[in-house]
C-alpha cells in the first residue's frame, strides 16, 4: 500500500498515465497569391486525441502561439476543436502549450512546423508525416505521448474520466500504425547500414595501422647508422 499511497504533495506515486495524442496544420493552397495581403494559403494548426476522447476533461486550455507578423500571434482555445484556422504565405514554427485542469501539473509543450508547402521526402525522417489528401490537402502531424508521472489524485480522476469518455481511435489524416511500421524498418535498416560501415571502418584503419608499422620497419633501415 505504502508503495502507492500519496505523499505529501497528494502524488500518487508509482503512477503513471501516458495519453497519447496528435497535432500538425492542414494546408491548402489558393493556387495564386491573394491581391490584397499576399496570402497564399488557408491552413489550420490542431491539437487532438489519440483515442476519440473529450480531453477537456483533464485539459484546461491549449495556447498556439503563431509567427509574429500574425497581427495576434497568441492564440488561446479552452474548448474542444483545439484548432486555429488562418491564412498566410509562410511557414513558420508553431509553439503549441497545453495547461491542464490540476494547476500543479506542468503544461506541456509542442513545436510544429507549420507545413504549407510539400517538401521532398527526406531519408529517414522519422518525427512528423507530410502527406498530400486529395480532400484536405497538405497534412503534416506528429504522434506524441504525454506521460503523467505520479500525478495528484484530482488529476488522475480527469485522466481516468477522459478515458472513459474514449470511443476507440478517431480517424486520423495519417496511418500512425503503418507509419510505426515503416519507422520500425526505417531503424533496422539503419542499424544494418551502420554495422556495415563499421566494419569496413574496421577494415580500412586495420590496413592503415599495417601500413604504418610497415614504413616504420622501412624506415628504421633507412635510418640505421653505418655499421
Ligand atoms: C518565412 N520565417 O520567412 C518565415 C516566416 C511568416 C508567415 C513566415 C503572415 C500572415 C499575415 C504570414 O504568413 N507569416 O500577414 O498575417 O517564411
Amino acid at each position: 500500500m505504502a508503495e502507492f499511497g500519496t505523499d505529501s504533495g497528494g502524488r500518487l506515486k508509482g503512477v503513471t498515465i501516458v495519453k497519447p495524442i496528435v497535432y500538425g496544420n492542414i494546408a491548402r493552397s489558393f493556387g495564386k497569391k491573394r491581391e490584397e495581403d499576399g496570402h497564399t494559403h488557408q491552413w489550420k494548426v490542431y491539437l487532438k486525441p489519440y483515442f476519440n476522447e473529450d480531453m477537456s476533461i483533464y485539459v484546461k486550455k491549449v495556447h498556439f502561439k503563431l509567427h509574429e507578423s500574425y497581427a495576434n500571434p497568441n492564440r488561446i482555445v479552452v474548448k474542444p476543436p483545439y484548432e486555429i484556422t488562418e491564412t498566410g504565405w509562410g511557414e513558420f514554427e508553431v509553439v503549441i502549450k497545453i495547461y491542464f485542469n490540476d494547476q500543479s501539473e506542468r503544461p506541456v509543450t509542442c513545436y510544429h512546423i507549420l507545413k504549407l508547402f510539400q517538401s521532398p521526402v527526406v531519408d529517414g525522417e522519422l518525427t512528423s508525416s507530410t502527406t498530400m489528401d486529395t480532400k484536405k490537402g497538405l497534412v503534416s502531424e506528429s504522434y506524441e505521448e504525454i506521460v503523467f508521472q505520479e500525478p495528484t489524485q484530482v488529476m488522475q480522476h480527469y485522466l481516468q474520466l477522459s478515458e472513459q469518455s474514449a470511443n476507440g481511435v478517431s480517424s486520423h489524416d495519417t496511418d500512425f500504425e503503418e507509419k510505426k511500421i515503416k519507422t520500425l524498418d526505417n531503424i533496422v535498416n539503419v542499424k544494418q547500414k551502420v554495422k556495415g560501415e563499421i566494419v569496413s571502418l574496421k577494415d580500412k584503419l586495420k590496413l592503415a595501422r599495417e601500413t604504418i608499422s610497415k614504413f616504420k620497419v622501412e624506415l628504421a633501415k633507412v635510418q640505421k647508422p653505418p655499421a
